[in-house]
């Protein structure tokens, strides 16, 4: 078989490349690990950054997250007994649309049926080969058989154990990396939210995030250690604890009811560069992680492939290599921008297990920055809504 992109992954970060390309006629074919009901089993981001939106709107699969997504002019944070409303709208005039990232990935997988676009789900034990020449390929196992795709370029959107990374020579990346001393437990259940914004809340015993996926359908998240499992937090210690976190008053307000998922995800910023080796081009999470805390890894997935669907269309177009020649650059502006407010909003808002009395007053000072200077608040709001790609 032959494509001109073969793209490993069918996360957001693939799919949203596949059908970008498919608009601009460029030819693409998807290698996915895992069955498409698994992929769509995985409860994972919430907020959508307008660029994500536009990047939806160009894939032609943004008509059910117009009409269900929810539209946030702001985000509460609470730290101990002191509350502030980042209003988005009156900082900067933007706001953020709340529509989960399985229902993204739903659309998405949609649109690409729509297009008549191949996926290959359950292709087993894929490996890139020749990714230093202008001829790479990729093999992959489907029921029992081998095959291999040629191709012009490799998109490696297959996250962060994905294949791709792995398959570029030692010394040529150079990695950063901070794994966080703690994890969030996350529990979906089919009760009305808390509150009509999200509420992001520093407690003594920890963080708790109470965020929605529509006007029914609630997530909520603990800071949780990361020596804990999913059985140590039955439903009713959960909903207590996520209770004692809040302010009383919200406490007072919380629905409870059965959790439909719970699953422990560990706190990690990672960062490789550059995102591209020869033929082969990283996108999403295969190149960089983020901490929950600043709702940042989808989108800075969406943003990467706008980049690289644009540098590949100008490829085809015009004969033009400088999009793909500047792919890695352009986007790590922003990568590491919004590696650095997702840290920001963790050390913020966690307990630090080996924090000194110094290290906690220093963030009660830093959470008391946003009462006292506007400043503060413009450029956390700034940032929440994202930066441009
Ligand atoms: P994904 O979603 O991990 O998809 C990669 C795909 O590649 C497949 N794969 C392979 N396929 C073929 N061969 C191989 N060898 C393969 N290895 C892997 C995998 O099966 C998978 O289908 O990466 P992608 O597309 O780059 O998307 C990134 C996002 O999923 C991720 O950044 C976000 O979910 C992060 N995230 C959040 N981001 C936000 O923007 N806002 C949020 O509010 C937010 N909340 C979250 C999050 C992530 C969380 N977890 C569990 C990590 C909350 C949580 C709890
Ligand atoms: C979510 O709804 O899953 C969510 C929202 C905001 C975050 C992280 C996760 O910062």
């Amino acid at each position: 078989m032959k494509t001109q992109v073969a793209i490993i992954g069918a996360g957001p970060s693939g799919l949203l490349l596949g059908q970008l390309l498919y608009q601009n006629g460029i030819d693409n074919v998807i290698l996915e690990r895992k069955s498409a009901d698994y992929v769509l089993s995985r409860i994972r981001a919430g907020v959508l950054e307008h660029t994500t939106v536009q990047g939806l709107e160009k894939a032609g699969a943004a008509e059910r997250m117009h009409r269900e997504g929810l539209v946030h002019e702001g985000v509460e944070l609470v730290f101990d007994h002191k509350h502030i409303r980042v209003d988005f709208e009156k900082e900067v005039g933007k706001h953020v649309v709340v529509y989960g990232q399985t229902e993204v990935t739903r659309d998405l997988m949609d649109a690409r049926a729509a297009s008549g676009g191949l996926t290959v789900y359950e292709a087993e034990d894929v490996a890139l080969h020749e990714i230093d020449t202008d001829a790479p390929y990729v093999t992959y196992l489907k029921d029992g058989t081998r095959h291999r795709l040629d191709c012009d370029f490799i998109a490696g959107c297959d996250g962060f154990h994905g294949v791709s990374r792995q398959s570029i020579p030692e010394g040529v990346l150079k990695t950063y990396e901070r794994v966080y001393p703690f994890g969030w437990l996350g529990l979906l259940s089919d009760t009305p939210p808390v509150s009509e914004e999200l509420i992001y809340a520093k407690h003594p015993n920890g963080f708790a995030l109470c965020s929605q996926r529509s006007t029914t359908r609630s997530r909520y998240y603990l800071q949780v250690p990361l020596s804990d499992k999913v059985e140590d937090w039955p439903d009713g210690r959960f909903w207590d604890e996520l209770k004692n976190r809040l302010p009383p008053e919200t406490a007072a307000k919380l629905v409870t009811g059965p959790s439909l998922e719970k699953s422990i995800a560990p706190l990690r910023s990672f960062v490789s560069e550059p995102m591209r080796y020869q033929s082969l081009f990283l996108a999403g999470d295969a190149a960089h992680i983020v901490p929950p805390t600043g709702a940042k890894g989808l989108n800075l997935a969406a943003g990467d492939v706008q980049c690289l669907a644009d540098a590949l269309c100008d490829y085809y177009r015009n004969g033009s290599s400088a999009g793909i020649d500047g792919y890695s650059e352009r986007c790590m502006k922003r990568v590491w921008a919004a590696e650095r407010f997702s840290w920001y909003m963790t050390k913020l808002l966690h307990t630090f297990p080996d924090a000194d009395d110094f290290e906690r007053k220093m963030q009660e000072a830093e959470f008391n920055q946003l009462e006292l200077t506007e400043n503060a608040v413009k450029t956390l709001a700034e940032n929440y809504v994202g930066l441009p790609y």
